[in-house]
């Protein structure tokens, strides 16, 4: 593992971190994925009212990746039970939040005083009923950032591809006061079969992410780079130790890791045995040199 790194105000232990999702519902498997070489985790999101999230199927390998849609499944405050014993050990565990009003986000942050971080979820792609277009106007996004902003913790705040200058929405996130943006969430998706004429998925259409979203990705963040002052981490599809150095040359500071730690559970460190060797990844000079 290299020094500890503090990117977007929170310290880490290399530049990859487990993304949010179904790796992320319970402590066990977070500090299994900190163990394995994660440097750092994020929860799967936790919102104002415990869901059960949609009927299945709601996970889905297919080709270039996984198709899911889970439904934004979580016990809302009972988490806060299950990650304790994890946050009094002081590992990187940034909770990962959705809500549909700024008033919702503020109030599941307030159950977290310990967390070292939040990341707000602004780009789910199963988030009716939570407003699925909050994540598209800006100034939600910014009136968001804000109300969380005032527990005086880092703030990441996660975008979705699913918008036409995700630029701008970068930006609100900087004017409420996020430490890092965090892009990209699952790109809208579907597939159908055509041997039972329906929809793969329970819920019908979902989100994809894995290597096929990877270049949406790197767009993403190359956009978010020119746009915004603030670190932007990469997520979507990145598997290899190439594909964290092409993010890092569209601008990342660090990358999150979902989609391929279900193919490889040893990803992180797979990827830091190439990545760091033999004398560790000049990662200063890289960020956003593809912008020169
Ligand atoms: O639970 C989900 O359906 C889900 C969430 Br919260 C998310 O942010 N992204 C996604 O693809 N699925």
């Amino acid at each position: 593992q290299t020094p500890t790194e503090k990117i977007g105000g929170v310290p880490l232990t290399n530049h990859m971190l487990l993304a949010a999702g179904v790796l992320g519902t319970t402590a066990a498997s977070l500090s299994r994925m900190l163990r394995l070489g994660a440097g750092g985790v994020i929860t799967k999101s936790i919102g104002p009212e415990p869901k059960d999230g949609h009927h299945g199927p709601s996970l889905i390998p297919v080709s270039g990746g996984i198709l899911n849609a889970m439904g934004l499944p979580n016990p809302s405050q009972e988490f806060t039970g299950e990650i304790a014993p994890l946050l009094a050990e002081n590992a990187p565990v940034v909770i990962s939040i959705f809500g549909g009003t700024p008033a919702e986000f503020a109030k599941v942050a307030g159950w977290f005083p310990d967390a070292p971080a939040f990341e707000l979820n602004l780009s789910c792609p199963h988030a009716e009923g939570y407003g699925a277009a909050i994540g598209a106007n800006p100034r939600v996004v910014r009136e968001c950032t804000e109300a969380v902003k005032a527990f005086g913790k880092p703030v990441w705040v996660k975008l979705t591809p699913n918008v036409a200058d995700i630029g701008v929405i970068g930006r609100a996130a900087e004017e409420g006061g996020a430490d890092a943006i965090v892009a990209i969430n699952t790109v809208k998706a579907m597939r159908i079969s055509t041997g039972m004429r329906r929809p793969v998925l329970g819920n019908k259409f979902g989100g994809l992410s894995g290597t096929a979203v990877f270049p949406i990705a790197v767009r993403a963040v190359y956009d978010l780079y020119e746009a915004c002052t603030i670190p932007v981490i990469g997520c979507g599809g990145i598997s290899t130790a190439d594909n964290v150095l092409e993010m890092m040359m569209a601008g990342a500071a660090a990358v999150e890791i979902g989609s391929a730690v279900y193919d490889n559970i040893n990803v992180f460190a797979d990827i830091a045995e190439d990545l760091y060797a033999p004398n560790g990844i000049p990662a200063g000079e890289l960020v956003g040199c593809a912008h020169d």
